[in-house]
């Protein structure tokens, strides 16, 4: 049995695009922990390590507060939380991009068009801190899902979103018009392990590297 100071306790997205992703790391890293059986935390039978199933919006909070001590989330959602948290390892997957769209029939020249303008999103704190680097004006319309059907109902002239393949911004009639943010999913860590923990975390990172040098 491993000294309990050195257990990690890992928070992972319960279900959703970033699950079997973070669920595969861990296996490809030979940590084996059962996932999909419904329950909310979990051991490893072979690395000391605990799982918590969490939204992902959670995830930020439970590690700076330590009731995690890392976590896997999109760096978008890190950012937005504004949640304190070492940024530990850049994973490489569930690449996105936040983005700013319009209706396809607007015809867009910069950033400006948008002072005095409003629009939606679930990303307020990335949205406003890009405008005030643009110097430019305009309303936030904060919601918390459904953010593309905001122009068609008068909510908003435009919208920034996350952004994968564009097809759900097409599929609404909107086009993509500023890339202001560019995500994936990383690896968080409270600012306070303890030695053993923080020694349990390298074997986890040294096991992540082979992992990911072995496939590139
Ligand atoms: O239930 P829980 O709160 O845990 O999950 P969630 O529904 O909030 O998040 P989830 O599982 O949808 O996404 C988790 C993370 O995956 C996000 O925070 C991003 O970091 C990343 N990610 C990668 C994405 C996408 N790709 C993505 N395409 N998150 C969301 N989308 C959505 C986007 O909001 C839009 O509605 O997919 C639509 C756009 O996709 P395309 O391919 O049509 O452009
Ligand atoms: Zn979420």
């Amino acid at each position: 049995m491993p000294n309990t100071d050195s257990i990690l306790r890992i928070a992972l997205q319960k279900s959703g695009r970033l699950s079997e992703d973070s669920f595969r790391l861990f296996k490809e890293c030979g940590i084996k922990f059962e996932s999909g059986t419904g329950k909310l935390k979990t051991s490893s039978s072979n690395f000391p390590a605990e799982f918590l199933f969490l939204r992902d919006d959670d995830i930020p909070g439970y590690v700076e507060d330590g009731v995690a001590d890392i976590g896997i989330v999109g760096e978008n959602v890190f950012i937005e939380s504004n949640r304190k948290a070492e940024t530990t390892y850049r994973l490489g997957f569930s690449k996105c991009r936040l983005s700013i769209a319009v209706p396809r029939g607007v015809e867009y020249k910069g950033i400006d068009d948008f002072q005095g303008k409003s629009i939606a999103t679930s990303y307020p704190r990335i949205l406003s801190n890009f405008l005030k680097e643009q110097n430019v004006k305009a309303d936030i319309h904060e919601i918390s899902g459904s953010v593309e059907i905001a122009p068609s109902i008068g909510l908003a002239e435009g919208v920034c979103d996350i952004v994968s393949s564009g097809s759900t911004l097409l599929s609404n009639g909107l086009k993509e018009v500023e890339v202001i943010f560019r995500s994936e999913a990383i690896l968080i860590a409270n600012k306070k392990l303890s030695k053993a923990k923080h020694d349990t975390l390298n074997k986890l990172l040294f096991r992540i590297k082979a992992v990911q040098t072995a496939q590139n």
